[in-house]
């Protein structure tokens, strides 16, 4: 039986990672049977969440994971794609995972009301006292990893403008089909669907990335129906 290694349900998502999102989503979609349990970073193989323990094998990293459920199971989950089609999934796995991804930390993060809302709930077993010195903590090192990445020296302008580019390429890729990549779903669709749900998320307010995905029809349905079908308990 594998093991999934998470975050835990937080601020109204089954999990606040895209990362682990994605990572029960291929699970699902390999039908193979799983199991969750709260995970570490202190624990992790790479500091990070999710990671697998599949029958004592451990496998960090939600690409990684993915490989691994071809290598050891057989299944790619690919969905027939040409070598083409899998050279575009790659790329927009990129974009979601290296450029998407930091436009949510930004506003996750950085912003008071959307942080108030949602990351401040995980220093609510800071003993209160600490509670506001140990979270700006946290926050000045997420600002330094975004300086780095480089995302944290936009205006927050220039960052809408490049996150609008991310969620029109996903619109503009699935258009009117039923999955990323056609009819059947594919191991894209776990990493889109897990950003695009993510960003819908109400509960946050109205996010630079919520109102992003608000302006495509046709991913809010995308997003809608793949909740629906694979996490049921999920509510919008
Ligand atoms: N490349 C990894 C990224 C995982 C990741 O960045 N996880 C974040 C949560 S969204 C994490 O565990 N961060 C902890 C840290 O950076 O200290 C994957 O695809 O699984």
């Amino acid at each position: 039986m594998i093991t999934l290694y998470t975050f835990g349900p937080a601020f109204g998502l089954p999990d606040p990672s895209p990362f682990v999102l994605k990572a029960e989503m291929l699970l699902k979609l390999s039908g193979l049977p799983y199991r969750k349990q709260r995970g570490s970073m202190r624990t992790a193989p790479k500091g990070k969440l999710p990671y697998i323990d599949d029958n004592g094998t451990l496998v960090p990293d939600s690409t990684l994971i993915r490989l691994h459920l071809a290598e050891r199971h057989g299944i790619t989950l690919d969905a027939g794609l040409s070598a083409a089609e899998q050279a575009v999934a790659w790329s927009v796995e990129c974009l979601c995972s290296d450029h998407l991804y930091w436009c949510v930390v930004h506003e996750r993060w950085l912003d008071d009301a959307v942080f108030a809302r949602g990351p401040a709930q995980f220093f609510q077993r800071v003993p209160a006292l600490l509670r506001g010195m140990v979270s700006q903590m946290v926050r000045r090192k997420v600002r330094g990893n975004l300086q780095g990445q480089g995302l944290g020296r936009f205006s927050p302008a220039e960052r809408e403008r490049l996150l609008q580019l991310d969620i029109g390429s996903l619109a503009a890729l699935l258009g009117d089909k039923p999955y990323m990549l056609g009819d059947t779903p594919s191991w894209l669709d776990a990493t889109v669907f897990a950003f695009v749900a993510s960003a819908l998320l109400a509960r946050l307010g109205d996010t630079p990335s919520r109102q992003a995905v608000l302006q495509h029809a046709n991913l809010v349905a995308y997003a809608g129906r793949l909740r629906q079908h694979y996490f049921p308990d999920w509510e919008a």
